[in-house]
């Protein structure tokens, strides 16, 4: 599509496009929390992120744009360890890319999901990203050959997590990190809005996946390690009693529930210096 090309690229015509592998690569990335870190500091590491948490090479024209979603409720101290690693990450990687922070807004149960469709509709509103990485706040890449970069179908990035064993627990996991194209997305109609609380959300997706015709890709062991931050259940996000359920239902669900019946309001949008922060309100169970 030539038009949408000269039209995106039109003030940086003369760049050449960044080499096919990114020679920034180190691979292993050792993971520890330095105690002290302030977003100030995280900042100050990151003098070419401009405002929304955006960023594209100084020296070549990206060959990808990815937006990074990430649903938030509580979780400021593991956003900022996130931040701290997931921006030289990205660089490293050679993206051109953007931080969205999906917020819920009051203490109704938490909805991971349905914050993830929020994210979807309003990143795509602002850029016209190639692939989205649904990501939790409290999990860290460990080797940057992990390509944050979508492939022919959905993606599950996460599949060698420390607590786990560095292993996948099971073989329909798809939890933690995902990445799928906006084609990827709407096939399948997002991501379903009625998982309030923790638990089945991330399956009831990977069901999705096969239900809309597409399968599973991932990484290699090697390469697809992350440590989730240590935390305990978080309060307004208690295990959903209804999971399996509605996990039982998602064959006469998934289309009838997800992108095309989402409602939310937006409350806030803010361009902080490391992330676009949006605050959302997703309403209650029906
Ligand atoms: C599964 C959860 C996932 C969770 C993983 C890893 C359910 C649905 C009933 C089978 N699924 O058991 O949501 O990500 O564990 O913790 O609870």
């Amino acid at each position: 599509n030539l038009t949408h090309l000269t039209r995106a690229h039109a003030h940086r015509e003369d760049m050449p496009y960044c080499p096919l592998k990114s020679p920034l690569i180190a691979g292993p990335i050792h993971v520890n929390f330095p105690s002290g870190l302030s977003l100030a500091a995280v900042h100050r590491k990151n003098p070419l992120v401009v405002r929304g948490g955006r960023y594209r090479p100084p020296d070549c024209e990206s060959r990808h744009r990815t937006a990074i979603i990430i649903p938030h409720r509580h979780r400021e101290h593991h956003l900022k360890f996130l931040l701290y690693y997931l921006h030289p990450f990205l660089q490293r990687q050679q993206l051109s890319y953007g931080i969205y922070i999906i917020h819920q807004a009051g203490n109704y149960t938490f909805n991971r999901a349905k914050l993830m469709n929020v994210g979807f509709r309003e990143a795509m509103k602002e850029e016209d990203w190639d692939c989205l990485f649904f990501h939790d706040v409290d999990l860290i890449p460990e080797d940057d050959r992990n390509s944050y970069v979508c492939d022919s179908n959905p993606k599950h990035a996460a599949i060698a997590m420390d607590k786990f064993g560095y292993k996948l627990p099971y073989k329909m996991y798809f939890g933690g990190v995902s990445a799928l194209s906006p084609e990827h997305y709407l096939k399948m109609n997002g991501f379903p809005n009625n998982y309030w609380g923790w638990g089945g959300e991330d399956d009831d997706i990977g069901v999705r996946v096969s239900l809309a015709g597409m399968y599973i890709t991932r990484p290699s062991l090697k390469v697809g390690r992350y440590k989730m931050i240590k935390h305990k259940l978080d309060q307004g996000n208690d295990i959903n009693p209804k999971r399996f359920n509605m996990l039982a239902k998602t064959r006469q669900t998934w289309k009838l529930d997800g992108m095309n019946n989402v409602e939310y309001q937006i409350l806030s949008r803010e361009y902080n210096p490391l992330y676009t922060n949006i605050t959302v309100n997703i309403g209650t169970e029906a």
